[in-house]
């Protein structure tokens, strides 16, 4: 079946663009059908397709926090080559992320969570001015030592050790019976910033995001966001290869994704481990289809904060 539009909402799928156009907030869109590095269950090679299709459906209005998109434009820069060698393929996502074009803002379509490395690699180079700190939602650390011969999306937090500084990290949405307690005290004790999602409903989100913000940014110039929707509790996001109880709810994940966008300069944005050949209803692609929209949402709102407090330089901004 078809849907057909209403033509005056205004959608995603009439925002697509091949060249940047001057004055407009602009996403470069890069995709990447990868996932055998993928340490559990194959599928993440059909995310991003399924991704932009979800996007596709969206207005440009985001109601929650009245921001519009209508400006918005999205740069596709199409879909990285991967081939049978992930090395070549990691030099090719580093490749295009450095290549991503000046004054847009990168959006990295996954692919399994091996991709961050690369990714992070790429936007050094693109800008080796600013130091890059992350904020990274997931169920898992990522820290595993690499094993020659099994490389797999468990260890990109271990292997961008070389590049990134600890204490500019902060892992948001670390699940219960998944590793020892040597594993999280190595992540805390090198300077990583954990937090599970028992920990931050305690907390409150307002309060643990500033927390997050404020160790990140005391590091960092700029903030590289990685959302592997595994984060999301299996019941709302089943469609990855490492499902997980008692994760977020898909809006705690979806606000969160608009909050840090709008208050910290944005260096680039993946959404990974989207699966649909284990996904149920598309409701693991639409959740992580509204996280995306919500960064871009996020982005947009800052913009629109800076640019005002340019025009009236007198007047306090908040
Ligand atoms: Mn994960």
């Amino acid at each position: 079946m078809r849907v057909v539009h209403d033509p005056s909402v205004g959608w995603i799928s009439d925002s697509w663009v091949q060249e940047v156009e001057p004055g407009r907030a602009t996403f470069s869109v890069l995709r990447i059908p990868l996932d055998y590095a993928v340490s559990y269950r194959p599928g993440t090679r059909f995310g991003p397709q399924a991704l932009v299709a979800a996007l596709n459906e969206l207005s440009l209005y985001c109601t929650d926090k009245r921001v519009s998109l209508a400006d918005a434009r999205f740069l596709d820069l199409g879909e990285v080559d991967v081939v049978h060698s992930l090395e070549e393929t990691h030099r090719n996502v580093a490749r295009a992320a450095a290549s991503a074009p000046p004054g847009t803002s990168p959006i990295f379509l996954g692919g399994d969570h091996s991709i961050t490395d690369p990714i992070v690699r790429g936007l050094m180079e693109r800008s080796s001015e600013r130091k890059i700190g992350l904020v990274v939602f997931d169920a898992h650390l990522d820290s595993r030592e690499p094993v020659s011969g099994k490389e797999h999306s468990g260890n990109w937090m271990h292997t961008l050790g070389d590049v990134v500084d600890y204490d500019a990290v902060a892992q948001l949405g670390i699940g219960s019976y998944l590793y020892s307690e040597e594993y999280m005290q190595r992540a805390e004790s090198s300077g990583v910033m954990v937090w599970t999602p028992y920990e931050i409903r305690k907390a409150g989100w307002p309060q643990v995001l500033e927390r997050v913000v404020d160790h990140v940014t005391g590091a960092a110039d700029c903030v590289y966001v990685s959302v592997d929707i595994d984060c999301v509790d299996q019941a709302f996001a089943p469609g990855t290869s490492a499902s997980n109880p008692s994760g977020f709810l898909p809006y705690e994940v979806i606000d969160a994704a608009f909050e840090l966008s709008a208050s910290v300069d944005v260096a680039g944005f993946d959404l990974v481990e989207v699966s649909p050949p284990l996904d149920r209803l598309e409701s693991t692609v639409r959740v992580g289809a509204s996280i995306v929209l919500n960064h871009v949402a996020g982005v947009v709102a800052r913009r629109a904060r800076l640019e005002q407090r340019a025009e009236s330089p007198t007047e306090e901004v908040v």
